[in-house]
């Protein structure tokens, strides 16, 4: 937890960014696996955490943003609870570490901010993303279930996303840390991946460092051989000489900042030509999209920056033709990185994707692209020092979308669709590095980079 001050320097903000009404903030609560009391490993409300950096189940925070009152609810408790959770202190007590005085209990939440909305008084609230949250704010705030989402404030959204995006250094130092941990389970992997080996014995492995470490993964790790399936999360295959082992994976750290980086590895500790040439065209478009990284430079130039040197190394090889600027804003090259270049991170590892992916990443005047790929761009507006931000260019080849072009012609005079039918099994390649964007530039999270050459790589895996 971080001192009082800040969480209460936050909430000012926040307060005064929102100006009126009351501002509640729901915390998370346990969530049932298969009964109710085998709960998943719990994970507390990020926005939550912010203001009020209690992290604990069953909590609210409410703010009234015209007189500055501060409330947390939660339940003190009772002997039952002590008997099978041990001693707990107090929730006044939980309170004043973040700065707050007045603590309510939880159950009288729906009557005291039910009665204020009664009265017509704006209650501000985020869009939930669970649905004990939903029927919460259904109950408190007598609004129909299926409504209660697009009820969400507008104005609360706004305000957060704009302290939240910017990390001070409090929160810099534990995404270094969370960095870290992520490559202890990356470079740990490296080291460790033979043929023979199952993808979860990884998979397992690269979790308990995590574990170990600090709260968890800060997504559920995607580790497979099959890396043109972006999000795979199955990890049953044999590593198999001549196939790529894409790692994509993070940590959170016990503050619950995260970190997400991906490796593409050769299976058997060595590339192949054509594995290495699709490989330096990735690092090529990483390192390239790194070196732009700088505060008043949007994030969407990058992104198509980094999508010309993808096209311009396929066109090199012979796989794609033409004009590289023309191919790049047909979106050409999409066939073969349908993703965003990356997205904000901090204490979510998509940072504040619950508000909107659109309330982050752009603004009213800069707007989200409709074209295949570039809409795939979560964070597409100008940068910021103190944003954080994932760059994860990637090259993959999809048999069913090559297909499906190929039939349909689409974008036929930039793509060699009779040269791809080679790559059906080639697989995916992504590289993925966090960066701060720093006061003139921009520094990487973390005290040292994971190795990215093909020779570092290899050099890593000779002895696997
Ligand atoms: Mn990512």
């Amino acid at each position: 937890m971080f001192n009082k001050e800040v969480y209460a320097a936050r909430r000012n903000e926040l307060a005064k960014k929102v100006k009126t009404g009351l501002i509640l903030i729901l915390g998370n609560t346990e969530l049932g696996m298969n009964y109710i009391s085998n709960t998943y490993r719990f994970r507390q409300d990020s926005t939550f955490l912010y203001f009020f950096g209690i992290d604990q189940p069953d909590m609210a925070g409410l703010i009234d943003a015209g007189t500055g009152e501060e409330i947390i609810f939660g339940n003190d408790v009772s002997i039952d609870d002590i008997i099978w959770m041990g001693p707990q202190p107090a929730m006044a007590e939980r309170a004043q570490r973040v700065g707050v005085s007045r603590v309510m209990p939880f159950d009288s939440l729906e009557s005291y901010v039910g009665n204020y909305a009664a009265k017509g008084a704006k209650v501000h609230y985020l869009p939930p993303y669970r649905s004990d949250n939903r029927v919460l704010l259904h109950k408190t705030l007598s609004i129909a279930l299926d409504k209660v989402n697009e009820g969400a404030s507008p104005e609360l959204i706004k305000a957060v996303v704009s302290l939240r995006e910017i990390k001070d250094k409090y929160e810099v130092a534990e995404m270094d840390k969370a960095a870290d941990i992520g490559y202890m389970m990356h470079f740990t992997a490296m080291k460790m991946a033979k043929l023979g080996m199952v993808e979860q014995e990884l998979v397992g492995i690269m979790e308990g460092i995590a574990i170990s470490n600090g709260h968890m993964p800060s997504f559920p790790i995607i580790l497979s051989q099959n890396g043109e399936t972006l999000h795979n999360h199955t990890h049953h295959q044999v590593l198999t000489d001549g196939r790529i082992l894409v790692i994509d994976a993070g940590a959170e750290t016990n503050m619950h900042y995260a970190s997400d980086f991906t490796r593409s590895l050769p299976s058997g500790g060595k590339f192949t030509p054509v594995q290495s040439d699709i490989y330096t065209i990735v690092s090529t478009a990483n390192n390239l999209a790194i070196d732009m990284v700088r505060p008043g430079i949007t994030y969407r130039e990058v992104h198509l920056a980094a999508s010309k040197v993808i096209a311009q190394g396929l066109m090199n090889l012979g796989l794609m033709r033409g004009n590289v600027d023309e191919a790049v804003e047909a979106g050409a090259h999409a066939l073969f990185m349908p993703h965003g270049l990356g997205h904000q991170m901090g204490l979510d590892v998509h940072d504040m994707e619950d508000l909107g992916e659109n309330n982050v990443g752009y603004t009213q005047t800069f707007t989200r692209a409709s074209q295949f790929g570039l809409k795939s761009l979560r964070m597409g507006k100008e940068l910021k020092p103190g944003h954080v931000i994932t760059v994860e260019p990637g090259c993959y080849f999809i048999p069913a979308l090559i297909k499906k072009w190929k039939k349909e012609g689409t974008n036929k005079q930039f793509i060699n669709f009779d040269k791809l039918e080679p790559f059906y099994n080639f697989g995916g390649i992504r590289l993925e590095d966090d960066v701060l964007v720093t006061d003139n530039k921009c520094r990487l999270l973390g005290a040292k980079r994971l190795p990215i050459t093909v020779a570092d790589v290899e050099r890593e895996m000779s002895g696997n």
